[in-house]
């Protein structure tokens, strides 16, 4: 959902929406900043460049600067709290669109196994990405051909050979979309290949050796 901060702010408001998802936990930066307005408590942030959030008290005037939000299985209400940036800019996450997806991707800049991969994603508080629907696959493309490279996504049949799971929810990977997804004659490389790459030929993709090295995607929701 998308909210504008305050319909009718000028200047610096404009450039915040209200936080509305319960489960981004503000984190302050430790800046306090007291009998300022709110306007002006989003020119401090947007003055700071660890401050991505704001948080404002009405009653007291008061403002509190923070850096990036967290995802958290608690939820939390905002109060006067904006945020800037749909994707994270600090872990280098950038915003993706097809159709009616959005997503904020990070291509990671080197190669590494499987299981490196997919903790890093897991360190952003992100997932590894994820095939599971066409709008996905065509999105792929465009991020593969932007980076000229082949990346790791979030499908494996390292548990059970030949059953592909999704690693995010554990799902299991379709028949039909097995067919649609995978390149031809793919997956052929047995118990020896458990992990997943796009591959840039054939746009489709592959299976291979988790220990091999590709490039891997990171993926998270936008923030608004
Ligand atoms: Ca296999
Ligand atoms: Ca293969």
């Amino acid at each position: 959902m998308c909210v504008p901060g305050l319909t009718s702010a000028v200047g610096s408001l404009s450039q915040f929406w209200l936080l509305t998802d319960p489960h981004l936990k503000f984190v302050p930066l430790g800046v306090e900043l007291s009998g300022i307005d709110q306007l002006n408590c989003a020119r401090s942030c947007l003055r700071n460049s660890s401050c991505y959030t704001f948080a404002f008290n009405d009653a007291l005037h008061a403002c509190t600067l923070g850096s990036w939000p967290v995802r958290s299985n608690t939820t939390t209400v905002h109060v006067n709290t904006f945020a800037t940036h749909l994707c994270n800019p600090v872990a280098q996450f950038s915003l993706y669109q097809s159709g009616d997806v959005r997503l904020c991707v990070r291509a990671s800049p080197g190669g590494d196994n499987f299981p490196n991969g997919q903790a890093a994603c897991k360190a952003f508080g992100a997932i590894m990405y994820t095939t599971k629907t066409p709008e996905k696959m065509n999105l792929l493309k465009t991020i593969g051909k932007q980076y000229n490279d082949m990346f790791w996504v979030g499908l494996t049949d390292i548990e059970t050979e030949n059953v592909f799971k999704y690693t995010d929810d554990g799902s299991v990977l379709s028949d039909s979309w097995r067919k649609a997804i995978f390149g031809p004659g793919e997956p052929n490389g047995g118990t020896g290949d458990n992990c997943v790459y796009w591959d840039r030929t054939t746009t489709l993709l592959m299976d291979d050796t988790c220990s091999d090295g590709y490039r891997f995607l990171c993926e998270m929701p936008v923030l608004f």
